[in-house]
Parts: structure tokens; sequence; C-alpha cells
């Protein structure tokens, strides 16, 4: 009996989508392919560099990797690697980092990133940039044409003195792009979020593009209160996108 286009189409498997977070794994798990034994690594911070760290720990743990040292980019991954037993030291014991894998908020198509909504952005930047190689691992979710112009946060890490001074000096910068700034808050009283080195966020919103990212980052970096600011502008060496349809590796 000829089967009806119905009957047939129930055989067929159905189509497979995989959640965010299984993205994120697939792309941090590719990253962790171009890992070996004896390298200094950056471990970044955030719910897609986690599946790195956790990747990394087991093939330490398995013996497949060797002679290992991590630094990682924040107080959580910090605890998440020492949890893993994964050797561990800083910059100022390794000023040359072989390879950084770390999430982002943002990635352009010239690869740069927004990063630091999830409040590690200076300690990342730092890291990250004494690499030879900087991995960015990212859902397609993070894919943009141009960074800060999402209408999502771009984060400033500023110091808490007089931080509202700070803050409208910052929204002043970009007046021209209707800039928004607002202190990162947490919890019901609406507190300061306070980073791992003691300092505020100011997270910028822009309605219109910021334009040439180097004069915004020259312009921020030269306020007094300003630590750093969320732009990775040049530094990522290769992105890896997981989506739907498999993972794109892209160099620059
Ligand atoms: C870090 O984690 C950050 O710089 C960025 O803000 C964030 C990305 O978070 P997730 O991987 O959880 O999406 O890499």
């Amino acid at each position: 009996v000829p089967s009806s286009p119905s009957s047939s189409s129930l055989s067929s498997p159905p189509p497979v989508i995989l959640t965010q977070d299984e993205l994120k794994k697939i792309a941090a798990y590719k990253a962790v392919e171009y890992v070996e034994s004896g390298m200094v690594l950056g471990l970044g911070t955030g719910s897609t560099a986690k599946h790195a760290v956790d990747r990394i720990g087991e093939l330490l743990r398995q013996g497949k990797l060797k002679n290992i040292v991590g630094i990682p980019t924040s107080k959580k991954t910090h605890e998440q690697a020492v949890s893993l037993g994964i050797p561990l030291s800083d910059l100022d014991s390794y000023p040359v980092v072989d390879l950084a894998i770390d999430g982002a908020d943002e990635v352009d198509p010239c690869l740069n990133l927004v990063k630091g909504r999830g409040g590690s952005l200076l300690r990342e930047k730092m890291v990250e940039g004494a690499c030879k190689k900087f991995i960015v691992i990212v859902d397609e979710s993070k894919m943009v044409e141009y960074v800060g112009g999402s209408g999502l946060a771009m984060p400033v890490e500023i110091i808490p003195f007089c931080w509202k001074f700070t803050a409208s000096r910052l929204k002043k910068l970009f007046e021209d792009s209707g800039c928004v700034a607002k202190l990162r808050t947490f919890g019901e009283k609406d507190e300061p979020f306070v980073t791992d080195n003691g300092n505020y966020i100011v997270d910028l919103y822009f309605k219109k593009s910021i334009g040439d990212l180097k004069a915004a980052s020259d312009a921020i970096l030269q306020l007094a209160g300003v630590v750093e600011h969320g732009m990775f502008i040049d530094m990522a060496t290769t992105v890896i996108v997981a989506g739907e349809l498999g993972i794109t590796v892209k160099n620059k």
C-alpha cells in the first residue's frame, strides 16, 4: 500500500533544534581543539567560556592534555578552574599567553567585539591583550552588523568615586548618538554592581551608531575615572560561531 504523504512525513526524523546553550557548548568544544599540552591559556568568563574551561579540565583529567597553565579572567573562572584541578597562575608570572578562549556579547564582520555584560571586561582585556591567539566563541545570536549599534549595553568600568560625574561625561561624549548612561545595579535595592576589581560599571546605550570605534575608544579612555571599556577592537584572531547550520570559523 503506498504510504500517504502524511504517514511518510511522520516516519522521517524530527529536525533537531539545538538550544542556545548547546550551541555555546559546540563552539567551546571546537575552540578547545586548538589547545595543546604545555600552553599558557587565558581562561574566559561567562556561560560559553564555562564550557571551554570544563572541557580543558576534563582533558587534563583524562591525561589528553598536560602541563597547562591557566590564567583566569575573573574570580568566578578562578573558582571553576580550581574546582577542576587546572593549574593556575597570572600575568606577572606569564606575561605572554599562548591562547585565550572567551565569549563575547557582540561580534561584527571585522571581528571587533563588545564584551563585559558579564562584568569581567577589565581582566579579560588584560589577559586577552597579552595573548598570541585569541579565540572568541559565540552562538550565532551574537553576530551583529555594527558593535555598539545593537541597542544593547556597551559596558564601561569606572571607579566608584563620583561615578555620576563620570557617567554624565560619558553620556556627553556620545550625545550625537543619543547615548543613555546607566549605572549597572543588582538586587531589589538596586545596589551598584561591583566588579572583581572593586569598580562600578556604567552601561552605555546608543540610539545611533557611534561611528569610528577607535575614536570612540580613545575618547572614553581619556576620561579620568574610566578604567576600561568593553570594545575589543582588533583583538580577536579567530571567532567560532555555532549556529543551527553548523560551525563557522572566521579568521582575522
Ligand atoms: C564574557 O561573557 C564577557 O565578556 C561577555 O560579556 C560574556 C558573554 O557571555 P555568555 O557567554 O554567557 O553569553 O565572555
